[in-house]
């Protein structure tokens, strides 16, 4: 299928408005246009008469030539008659308006009362109104498969409309079951039923059938001939072959769901499949849709005879998006996890569950007004595949246990300083609607401060602060600047002490005022005039091009003392703030026990003297790969070289001279992984749960996810990694008992 876009469109609404009602020209006979402006009768007569054929329009090549003749014939009138131009060019830009096909139900229905309307929408491919063709029934009952056709042209949008058509349209029609269109629809919509995780109803509609029937509609052979109602192509013969291929597996996938692998196994035996090699999108130079059958078709295979000579790594890894059939399915995804995690594997199937449970909510249907019978069953269907999704597959988050290497910290819950009413004597210059400029520092200031985003600079009386924002431990993505931090100087901006991190990330919710007159200090009190500017989590995306903001509010500001932001209670150089967001424990100054200081321990949560994993030589390349590390940097066994970063200063100096690459890197991953190994700066290796708690408390968080899984045999690996906005795999072989560089793939938003 193919989206021919634009031009199409762009006949919609030529087709559907009259020019001369447009322009509000009424009375329309020729005679009255010619005495309204001046000219002769004969060019009044001709627009009229093109106006009279606007009926007579079959399709887009008929608009097309009256669009040529109508123009000519609007020239004439304007030659003639000047004055009347501002009249045409508003019937010609009103014609050109050529989006929004569903605000106009007026137009709609217009359009759709024609006889040719159905086939006509059918024939333009394009599918920017398609809306409109769920009003079809209403209009012409006896074509309903059209309805089912258009439905299922939705699912780009709209799965559960695909759904929902076809089941109405093969309940409405009286084709016999063996005509073509009648049994492609039919596996269309089965095959939409198990898109959706209804297996369930899959196999109970399916034992309403006789056995005959049932082969008839699995038997995998479509028609030769593209699918044709009513003089209209609803299906190539390409589209509905392969309808037809993924409905025997996805059949497969429910038997087995339902536990009756001997029937699938008959089923299996009726269609004479055999094992098979299965390609994978890795190792075949291009991937077609033959191979993604085959793909398909051979996973089904081992899924149902489940054979013991076969490593799942080798079926698997390689699926591990679950963008193939036939495990695109919710129950594919089931099964497949269950496999992989009986062969040994309970970390790709971990991985696997995590991908698969990602989107249980549907997206909101925006297009166009549905009918409401439509919509209700809409929703019927939803509240059925939520708990198809959600319920027995258990896709609410877990909690992964009792990870060897990793180490529990106690942790106080920080609270949010809550915002107060600012002075409003301190009220700041209101530049409301345009950007605020970053605050002036004097020249001193500006050389000691060069390499920080300052956004707040004042002076109250010996004590001069500044407050910067930074990604360095707030990894936000680009959804916020980061956190922020607090400069002092005791000397008017001459010298600075170590910038202190304030336990606050931009947005969530609160906003520094850049132009604020409030002095930052006073006392022994930081005080910051704020906005709450809350992003709603909903309206993220990457880039984040339409951020929305959950709620606001001006004119506050929030008051920390300087006493909790320089408190470092355990006196390992790391305040507090700093150790809640470095996931350390800030009442022992070794987190993990292992010899090294938080302070200076690149892994301050997994233990250096831990023995490292096997094959640590997979590690030490995709560190390099994909986060840049100079693999000869990278040690295994420590201790570390204590020179290189025992003064936190040096660690944060290092920070600086890198912003762009923030020497704290936040990883989700199995924290054994990492165990025994040593990297210049700081990595904090976080559980999902961690990242869930950090996300739910300061705002939006992404550290990077790496997941890293062998063969049974050691001799491959896999790691997929993504930092929400990019990410890539790796899949690393080995040769004569060496690990060759891995072969990469990535991706950017
Ligand atoms: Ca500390
Ligand atoms: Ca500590
Ligand atoms: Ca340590
Ligand atoms: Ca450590």
């Amino acid at each position: 299928m193919t989206m021919t876009g634009r031009p199409f469109l762009l006949g919609w609404l030529f087709l559907l408005l009259s020019p001369l009602d447009a322009a509000g020209l009424e009375p329309r006979d020729a005679p009255a246009l010619a005495k309204k402006w001046k000219i002769p009768l004969a060019a009044a007569q001709a627009v009229q008469e093109l106006e009279a054929e606007r009926p007579g329009w079959r399709n887009e090549e008929q608009w097309r030539a009256w669009v040529k003749r109508m123009d000519a014939a609007i020239d004439r009138v304007t030659s003639l008659a000047p004055e009347s131009k501002p009249a045409w060019h508003a019937v010609m830009s009103h014609l050109q308006k050529n989006d929004r096909c569903d605000d106009d139900t007026k137009v709609r229905d217009r359009y759709l009362s024609h006889a040719w309307a159905a086939r006509d929408l059918l024939r333009r491919k394009s599918y920017d109104c398609s809306a409109w063709l769920f009003h079809i029934p209403a209009l012409i009952p006896a074509t309903s498969l059209l309805y089912g056709r258009a439905a299922e042209a939705a699912p780009d949008r709209d799965q559960l409309l695909a759904v929902r058509g076809l089941r109405d349209s093969l309940v409405r029609d009286g084709l016999p079951l063996r005509s073509a269109a009648r049994l492609h629809a039919q596996r269309s919509y089965w095959s939409h039923l198990v898109g959706q995780g209804l297996w369930q109803r899959l196999l109970t509609e399916a034992r309403s059938f006789s056995q005959a029937d049932l082969e008839l509609i699995l038997n995998g052979q479509a028609s030769p001939e593209p699918v044709m109602v009513d003089g209209v192509q609803l299906w190539d013969v390409g589209y509905a072959q392969a309808v037809s291929d993924s409905l025997q597996s996805q059949w497969l996938m429910a038997l087995l769901a339902a536990g009756q692998r001997d029937e699938a196994r008959d089923w299996m035996r009726r269609w004479q499949w055999q094992r098979l090699a299965v390609p994978r999108p890795d190792s075949a130079t291009s991937f077609n849709d033959e191979d993604d059958h085959k793909a398909a078709r051979g996973l089904a295979w081992y899924l149902v005879e489940d054979p013991e000579d076969v490593d799942a790594y080798d079926l698997f890894v390689g699926y591990d998006d679950f963008s193939h059939a036939p495990l695109d399915t919710p129950i594919g995804h089931d099964l497949a996890i269950a496999y992989v995690s009986r062969h040994g594997y309970p970390e790709l199937a971990e991985y696997l569950r995590g991908q698969s449970c990602g989107d249980v909510n549907l997206p909101p249907v925006s297009w166009g007004d549905f009918p409401a019978e439509f919509q209700a069953v809409r929703v019927d269907l939803e509240k059925e595949m939520h708990a198809v999704r959600s319920g027995p597959r258990n896709c609410e988050p877990r909690h992964s246990g009792e990870d060897a290497g990793s180490t529990s910290v106690a942790r106080t819950e920080l609270e949010l300083p809550p915002a107060l009413r600012r002075p409003d004597d301190k009220r700041s210059d209101d530049n409301r609607g345009k950007p605020p400029e970053p605050p002036l520092l004097p020249p001193q200031a500006k050389a000691a401060l060069s390499e920080y985003q300052i956004v707040r600079y004042s002076e109250s009386g010996d004590l001069t602060a500044a407050i910067s924002l930074s990604e360095q431990v707030n990894p936000s993505g680009e959804v916020s600047g980061g956190g922020y931090w607090l400069h002092m100087s005791p000397d008017h901006g001459v010298t600075w002490r170590e910038p202190l991190y304030l336990g606050l990330q931009q947005y969530a919710p609160y906003e520094v005022v850049k132009q604020s007159l409030l002095p930052l200090v006073r006392g022994r009190v930081l005080q910051i005039e704020v906005e709450v500017e809350e992003i709603d989590p909903a309206s993220i995306t990457f880039p984040p091009v339409a951020l929305q903001t959950k709620r606001s509010a001006r004119n506050l500001y929030i008051e920390l003392s300087l006493d909790d932001i320089e408190r470092d209670s355990d006196g390992d150089g790391l305040t507090d703030l700093l150790e809640n967001q470095l996931l350390t424990n800030s009442h022992d100054p070794d987190t993990d026990h292992d010899g090294l200081r938080d302070d200076v321990d690149p892994f301050p949560q997994v233990s250096v003297k831990a023995p490292p994993v096997a094959d640590v030589d997979v590690l030490r390349m995709a560190l390099h790969e994909v986060f840049g590390y100079d693999a000869a940097a990278i040690g295994t066994g420590g201790p570390v070289d204590e020179n290189e970063s025992r003064d936190p200063l040096a660690l944060l100096q290092s920070m600086r001279q890198a912003p762009q690459q923030p020497r704290v890197l936040f990883v989700a991953g199995n924290p054994a992984m990492w165990q025994g190994l040593t990297v210049p700066g700081r990595v904090v290796i976080m559980t999902p749960e961690q990242v869930r708690e950090r996300n739910r408390m300061s705002g939006p968080f992404y550290p990077v996810t790496f997941n890293i899984w062998f063969n049974h045999a050691r001799t491959k690996a896999s790691i997929i990694w993504s930092a929400g906005w990019t990410g890539g795999t790796l899949r690393f072989e080995k040769e004569g008992g060496l690990w060759k560089p891995p072969t990469t793939n990535g991706w950017i938003s």
